[in-house]
Parts: C-alpha cells; structure tokens; sequence
C-alpha cells in the first residue's frame, strides 16, 4: 500500500488543501505525458519512481538528512557553488517554480508581467505548497536579473534568504568581485552547517558533483544519434531530478540509462523513426513540471535532441578540474567553472552563440527552437543575436516566448509545424 505522507506534510505546515490539487494535476500530466511513451528504455521505472515520491519519501530523506545535523540549501540557479554546500554536509535542492499552479498565487503580491518562474516560485512559498522550500533551512539567491533579484528581498520577509551578487561581465574586475563572493558564500554556509571547508571534503564534493555532470552529459550526448535513443522529455526530465535527487543514487541511475541507450545505439534501436527532423531548443531554463515545448515538439513529429539551457548543456559543459591540491587552488577551479556558464545575465555573452554552434553540429540538430520564458530580459534580447547567428548560417530558427499555462498549445504547435515544414523543404 502506498505510504501516507500527510502528518509531514502537515508538520511542514502545508496548505494540504492546496496541496493536494497540485499532486492530482502534476500525477495525471506525468501519466499522460510520460508513461505512455512508445518503446521508452527500462531504467527511466526509477525517474517514474522519483516522481511518484518527489514529495513524499525524498522530502523524508531531507528531513533525515536535518535530523541527523545535515542542512538542506535551497536554490533557482546554476551560480550557486553546489560543491561548497555538499562538501559542508549540506544538500542543495533547486526549488519548485515550473508549475502555472502557484503563479495566481505570487500575482497577490507580486507585477503580472513578471518571468512565470519568479512568480511560480513565489506563489510556492507563499501559499505553503512546496515541501522542499519548508524543508530548506536557507534559500541562496543570485543577481542574476532584476525579477528575480527583487524578489529574493520580498522572499526574505517570510523565508531565510541568503544572496550572492554575480557579476554582469566576465572582465577581471568581475572575477574579483565573485571571489570576495565565492568567500562570503563559504563563510555563510559554514556557519549555517557548523562544519568547516576542507581541502579533503571540498575535493571529495568535487568529484561527486562531477560525476553527476558526467552521468547526464553521458545521456544527453547518446541523443546525437540516429535514431535517438531516448525522448528528448526524458533526457529533460532526468535533467530536472538531477536538482533533487539524492546525488551517489541519481548518478548511479543516470549512468544505468547510459549503459542502457548504448546498447540501443549499438543495434539502431530508437524511440523515433530514424530520419525523424531533430531539434534543438536554447534558451531558458525548464523547471519540473514544465515540459510543454518538448510535448508540443515530440507530439508534431520531431525529435528534441539537445537543449542549450540551464536544464542542459550548460549544466553539464563544463566540470570543476579535480588536480587542485590546496583550497586556494580549489576555490580558483570554482571559479573558472562558474565564471564559465554562459548564462544571458553577462554582457557581452558571444560564447553562448559558440555553445549553440557547438551543440547544434554534434547533435546534428535540423533547426533551433529559441524559447524564453515570458518577460525575461535578458534572453528576450539576447534573442536578436541568436537570430542573426543561426541567420548567417542558414539555420532555421523559431523564437517562442511563451509561460506555464497550457493557453497557447495550439498556437505552438501550428507555429513548430512551421518550422519543421522549413526543416523538411
Ligand atoms: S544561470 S539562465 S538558472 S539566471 S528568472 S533570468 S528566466 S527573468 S533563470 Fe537562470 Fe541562473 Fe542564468 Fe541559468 Fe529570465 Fe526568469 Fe530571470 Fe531566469
């Protein structure tokens, strides 16, 4: 029989109310999304699994973890230095803020014409429906826009708030100023955790997160062939547990479909046709449980084969260098790792456009798919340079801009039905 998780629920101080309309929605979108996914490898039973429990046994692991004098460290960005958390005992989670759900919610107190991600997370905390952010004894923000900068003062008043200060350029003024930052950090979460920042937890830390990076880049480079050997939703979706799972486990299970697709691409065997169009989507992050421009791709008779996203390559691009011997050599491989994700919030930020060329070639993508989450500045911008990019090299490109709510399925879909005409011709 299925474990009944309402007393922790109601000791997190849930809206159960709330809470449980949120599960129905979010457990008959995966049934429908997910599950019936044609000749879909074995091992993704374990991410079905993971959705099942997401708040059920993994928050009870969390509270384990508290139990036993652990911290948990809640997060919306790829700035913050997960190495530094792990090696101090803590555990990051990336916090809810995909859903359409808590966004009327945030409107209450937050502008309507605000990034759906800022408002989502928002409306989570406030009406108390995210067990993560109840079991996060400190949430780390980032300046990395405006919204979201904002909006971490607001957070503040009802939450543990702790904010790092990421620089706009990538000069060396700005490396210095995410020094003294990378510092503080250390300081805070040291003492938050009561632990202390070691050469030998701090390499060890290193070697774990790499090794996550390295299980879904593994994945997520296996989708280069054709056929594609997985769904791009569930190379997506394996992305996106990577932020909450237990890390040893996720990877342990990340390298299993690995091995699985292997043997796939071995044989030719592929969840699309071979010859299905690829495509390729850049732009900003996808958190759980925003999967609509995967479904609307992956429902019109394309493959999505890379995405060039914070749930993506830039994620695992990149792994902090492991032959650091002192902490201060340590600190600077940290640095060169997170001064080197090329997120829109940089100006100027060419090397996003060498990462889009890049993932493009190697995934032999027939077209890009640009999508911005509405309101963002920065990739709405950014967005001109992209076009021009792919322009000049004759790469078909579409620019969505779109949020959380299913209102504009059909309009997507006519428009990715445009787009794939072009691929095609
Ligand atoms: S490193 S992409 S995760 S900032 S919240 S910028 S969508 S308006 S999330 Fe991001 Fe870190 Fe960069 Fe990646 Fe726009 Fe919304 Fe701001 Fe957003």
């Amino acid at each position: 029989m299925a474990e009944d998780w309402t007393d922790m629920w109601k000791d997190l101080g849930l809206d159960l109310e709330k809470h449980d309309v949120l599960m129905g929605a979010l457990g008959s979108l995966y049934l429908e999304w997910f599950t019936d996914q044609p000749n879909r490898p074995e091992t993704m039973a374990y991410y079905d699994f993971v959705i099942s429990q997401v708040h059920g046994l993994r928050i009870k692991e969390l509270l384990d973890h508290k139990e036993k004098g652990g911290t948990v460290v809640g997060t919306f960005c790829l700035f913050v230095p997960e190495e530094v958390i792990v090696a101090l005992d803590g555990v990051a989670v990336g916090l809810c803020a995909g859903a359409d759900f808590s966004v009327p919610i945030a409107e209450a107190e937050l502008p309507r014409n605000l990034c759906p991600l800022i408002k989502s997370f928002y409306g989570f905390k406030l009406g108390k429906i995210c067990p993560y952010f109840e079991s996060a004894d400190v949430v780390v923000g980032e300046t990395t826009c405006d919204g979201k900068k904002k909006a971490y003062e607001l957070l503040g008043k009802i939450h543990p708030v702790y904010v790092m200060e990421v620089p706009n350029k990538k000069g060396p003024a700005d490396r210095e100023l995410w020094r003294a930052e990378l510092d503080d950090f250390i300081a805070a979460m040291e003492k938050t955790t009561g632990n202390k920042l070691t050469e030998e937890n701090l390499a060890a830390a290193v070697k774990k997160v790499n090794a996550k990076r390295r299980a879904i880049r593994r994945v997520h480079e296996l989708r280069w062939n054709d056929p594609a050997p997985i769904s791009g939703k569930d190379a997506l979706l394996i992305m996106q547990i990577s932020f909450y799972d237990d890390m040893d486990r996720f990877t342990q299970k990340t390298n299993e479909v690995a091995d699985e697709l292997e043997k796939r691409v071995a044989v030719g065997e592929g969840v699309f046709d071979k010859g299905t169009p690829r495509l390729m989507i850049s732009g900003t992050p996808m958190a759980i449980p925003n999967w609509k421009v995967h479904q609307v791709v992956e429902t019109s008779g394309a493959a999505v084969v890379a995405e060039e996203m914070c749930t993506g390559f830039r994620y695992y691009k990149n792994t902090v260098a492991e032959d650091a011997k002192t902490l201060k050599e340590m600190k600077e491989a940290l640095l060169d790792h997170y001064m080197g994700i090329n997120c829109a919030c940089f100006t100027p930020n060419e090397q996003r456009l060498e990462d889009i060329d890049y993932l493009y070639k190697n995934s032999r993508a027939q077209g890009i798919i640009h999508a911005t989450l509405s309101f963002c500045t920065p990739y709405l911008v950014e967005q001109g340079n992209v076009k021009k990019f792919t322009d000049d090299l004759g790469i078909p490109m579409l620019a969505l801009e779109t949020d959380y709510s299913d209102g504009d399925v059909g309009q997507l879909k006519t428009r990715v039905e445009a787009l794939l005409e072009q691929v095609s011709s």
